[in-house]
C-alpha cells in the first residue's frame, strides 16, 4: 500500500497522473455543433412564479397553451419579448438594467439526430443560477456565473419543435461564490454562448497535453474518452512537426500520454500554436495548442527557462459602449488595447472570463491570470460555499487546460485574514495543483503597514503560493500620490511579487492640476509617483495597474463623474485613451527594452 501511494505521489509530481476533472466538454469550437444563439423569448419573473406548477397556471418550464379559449393559462411564452443570446439583459432593456432575479428564457427548435449520435446542450456561461428545462422535463441545474456546463439530451431530444427554458437567477447570495458585495456590475443572463454538440456513440470528451513541468521537450497529459467503447485506442498527431503516437485508454476512458518532441515553444515573441488532432476510432477532434514551460526560482518568474517581467493589465470582461463581453471582436478590442499598451500579459478580473479571451490571448502572445470569483468576504466556514468555489475552479481548468496563454491560476482577490479563509484557499490550491500540475498558483492579497514609509508583504497564505500578487492603493485611497515616493517594500517570502492592482480614477476629458481628483492630471500624476516607487522594488516581476477600461459599478455613485462606472480605467468606457495611458505604455518600452 505505501509503495502504491509513493508511485502514486510521483506520478503526480511529475505531473502526468490524470486527474478526475469534471465532466465537461471541452474544445467546444473544434467539435460538430449546432448554435441556439440569437433571439430566446423571456418573461422576466420577480416573484418566481414560474416555479411553481400545482395549478398549471404557471409552471413556466411547461410552456403550456390554452387549449380552448376558455382554458386559464397565465403566462405565454409566444407573446413574450425576446433577448438576444449571449448577452447580459441588464443592458439589452433599460428597465432590466438594476433588475436581480429569475429570468424564464425559451428557445425553439427543430433537429435531426443522426443514428446512434449523442446530443448534449451546453451553455458558456449563464449568471449565476441556472436550471434547464427541454422539452418540459428538467435535464440540470448550475451554480456559478462565468464557467461553462453541459448536460446530455440524446434521450430528450426530438424531431419536431423542441422546447429549450432555461430559468436564470442573478440573485445575490450571501453564500454564494461571489457574495452579495462586489465591485462590478451583476450582469445577468445567458452570457455566453448557447450550443448543441453532437458526438458519436463513444467520444473524445477532455484530454491535458502540454510540457511537463520544466521540461521543453517531453509533452505530458492524458485523454478522456466517453462511452460505452472504453478500452479505445487514441493517436495523437501534430502533423506539422510529423508526430502520431498512439496510446490506449485504461477500463475508466483515461489514456495517460507522454512523448518526447522537440518543438517550438510559445511566448509572447513567438505565439506558435500547433495543430493538434486527437483521434479515437469514431472521433476526431482538432485543436490549437502551443507549448511553454512557466516555473519559478526565487523570486524570478521563468518563461521558457528565462526570467520574465510581467508587463501586465487588469481587465474587467465588459466591452466598450456595452456590457458584458462575450465575442471575439470584444476579445481582440480588449486584448488589442492590452498589447497596444505594451503588455506581455492580462489579469482577467475577478471572474473566469469567456473563452474567446483566451483563445485570443494565446493567438496574441499574452499571458493570463484566471481567477475564480472568490472575492473579499466569502463565507469561509460554509462547506456548501467550499464546494461551489471547487466546482468553480474545476469548471475553469477543464476549460482552459490546453491554453499556453494561462500561466497563473489566481484562487482569491482581497481575502481578509483568518484561519478559515487560509484553510478554504488551500483546499483551492490543493486541487488546482492535483488537476494541473504545470501552472504556477497566486492570489490578489493585502500587505500591511510598518510605520509611515513600510510596506509588508507576508500574508500567511503566500507560504502556499508560487507567485504573490499585493494590491495597493497608496495615493488613491492611501494618502496623495506623493505618498508613494517615500514607500519602501519588503516580504517575508523568497517569491516573485506581482502588483495586481494599483489605481485612480479618471473622468476622460475631465482636466484640472494634479491635485484635483477625478481629473486626467490627478491620474497620471499618481502613475508617474507609483512608478517610481515600483522601480525600487527589488523582487517585483510584474505590475498589473488596476485597470484597462472603465467598467459599471453600482458601488460608484458619484453624480457626472462615476455615474455607476468605476472610472479607473487607462481608458474610458467610451474608448478613449487617458493621459496615464501613454506613461504606462513608456514605462513598458521601458522594460521590454530592458532599461
Ligand atoms: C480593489 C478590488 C477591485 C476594485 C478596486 C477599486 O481592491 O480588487 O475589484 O474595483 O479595488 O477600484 O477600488
Amino acid at each position: 500500500m505505501k509503495n502504491v501511494l509513493i508511485i502514486l505521489c510521483l506520478l503526480i509530481v511529475a505531473g502526468i497522473a490524470r486527474a478526475q476533472q469534471t465532466n465537461l466538454i471541452t474544445n467546444v469550437d473544434g467539435r460538430k455543433t449546432i448554435s441556439l444563439n440569437g433571439e430566446w423569448k423571456v418573461i422576466v419573473d420577480p416573484y418566481e412564479l414560474g416555479s411553481r406548477d400545482a395549478s398549471g397556471r404557471t409552471g413556466f418550464f411547461k410552456d403550456k397553451k390554452p387549449q380552448t379559449r376558455s382554458d386559464l393559462v397565465e403566462y405565454s411564452f409566444d407573446a413574450a419579448p425576446s433577448l438576444n443570446v449571449p448577452g447580459d439583459w441588464n443592458t439589452q432593456k433599460e428597465s432590466l438594467m438594476f433588475y436581480e432575479g429569475a429570468v424564464w428564457y425559451r428557445k425553439t427548435f427543430d433537429y435531426q439526430r443522426k443514428q446512434n449520435s449523442r446530443v448534449f446542450v451546453y451553455f458558456g456561461a449563464a449568471n449565476y443560477l441556472a436550471e434547464v428545462y427541454l422539452n418540459g422535463e428538467k435535464i440540470g441545474r448550475h451554480e456559478g456565473g462565468f464557467t461553462p456546463f453541459d448536460f446530455e439530451v440524446t434521450n430528450q431530444i426530438r424531431e419536431k419543435d423542441n422546447y429549450l427554458i432555461v430559468k436564470v437567477d442573478n440573485k445575490r447570495r450571501r453564500e454564494g461564490v461571489p457574495e452579495l458585495m462586489t465591485d462590478w456590475w451583476n450582469y445577468g443572463g445567458l452570457t455566453r454562448d448557447v450550443m448543441l454538440i453532437e458526438e458519436p456513440e463513444t467520444f473524445v470528451q477532455d484530454y491535458f497535453i502540454q510540457l511537463r513541468k520544466g521540461a521543453p521537450h517531453q509533452l505530458a497529459g492524458w485523454v478522456k474518452v466517453n462511452g460505452k467503447r472504453l478500452l479505445e485506442t487514441v493517436t495523437i498527431q501534430i502533423p506539422e512537426a510529423r508526430i502520431s503516437k498512439t496510446f490506449t485508454t485504461d477500463d475508466n476512458g483515461y489514456a495517460e500520454i507522454g512523448f518526447e518532441a522537440a518543438l517550438t515553444l510559445w511566448s509572447p515573441e513567438n505565439p506558435k500554436l500547433y495543430d493538434v488532432l486527437i483521434q479515437t476510432e469514431m472521433d476526431t477532434i482538432r485543436d490549437q495548442i502551443g507549448l511553454r514551460t512557466i516555473e519559478t526560482r526565487g523570486p524570478d518568474i521563468l518563461l521558457n527557462g528565462k526570467p520574465v517581467f510581467l508587463r501586465g493589465i487588469c481587465i474587467h470582461e465588459e466591452a466598450p459602449f456595452r456590457g458584458r463581453a462575450f465575442s471575439r471582436e470584444d476579445a481582440r478590442t480588449l486584448l488589442g488595447w492590452a498589447k497596444e499598451l505594451g503588455c506581455n500579459f492580462v489579469r482577467l478580473a475577478h471572474y473566469p472570463h469567456n473563452e474567446n479571451m483566451i483563445r485570443e490571448a494565446d493567438r496574441l502572445g499574452l499571458m493570463v491570470w484566471s481567477e475564480v470569483p472568490v472575492y473579499w468576504g466569502i463565507q469561509w466556514e460554509n462547506q456548501a460555499t467550499l464546494d461551489n468555489a471547487l466546482n468553480q475552479l474545476r469548471e475553469e481548468i477543464t476549460r482552459d487546460q490546453n491554453r499556453a496563454a494561462i500561466v497563473l491560476w489566481s484562487v482569491a482577490n482581497e481575502t481578509p485574514q483568518g484561519d478559515q479563509r487560509v484553510k478554504f484557499l488551500r483546499r483551492l490550491i490543493d486541487e488546482a495543483r492535483r488537476m494541473d500540475p504545470t501552472r504556477l498558483l497566486t492570489a490578489a492579497m493585502l500587505h500591511h503597514a510598518d510605520g509611515e514609509t513600510t510596506r509588508v508583504i507576508d500574508d500567511p497564505l503566500g507560504q502556499y503560493l508560487d507567485v504573490l500578487g499585493c494590491n495597493e492603493y497608496i495615493g488613491w485611497y492611501d494618502g496623495l500620490p506623493e505618498k508613494a515616493d517615500r514607500m519602501q517594500w519588503t516580504t517575508t517570502y523568497q517569491k516573485p511579487v506581482i502588483m495586481s492592482e494599483f489605481g485612480a480614477e479618471a473622468l476622460s476629458g475631465n482636466h484640472g492640476d494634479e491635485l484635483t481628483r477625478w481629473t486626467e492630471e490627478f491620474q497620471e500624476s499618481f502613475y508617474r509617483h507609483q512608478l517610481g516607487m515600483l522601480k525600487r522594488i527589488s523582487f517585483l516581476r510584474g505590475t498589473c495597474p488596476w485597470l484597462l477600461m472603465d467598467f459599471r459599478s453600482p458601488r460608484r455613485l458619484l453624480p457626472g463623474v462615476q455615474d455607476y462606472y468605476n472610472r479607473k480605467g487607462l481608458i474610458s468606457n467610451r474608448g478613449e485613451k487617458k493621459k496615464a495611458f501613454y506613461l504606462m505604455q513608456d514605462f513598458y518600452r521601458e522594460k521590454r527594452e530592458g532599461r
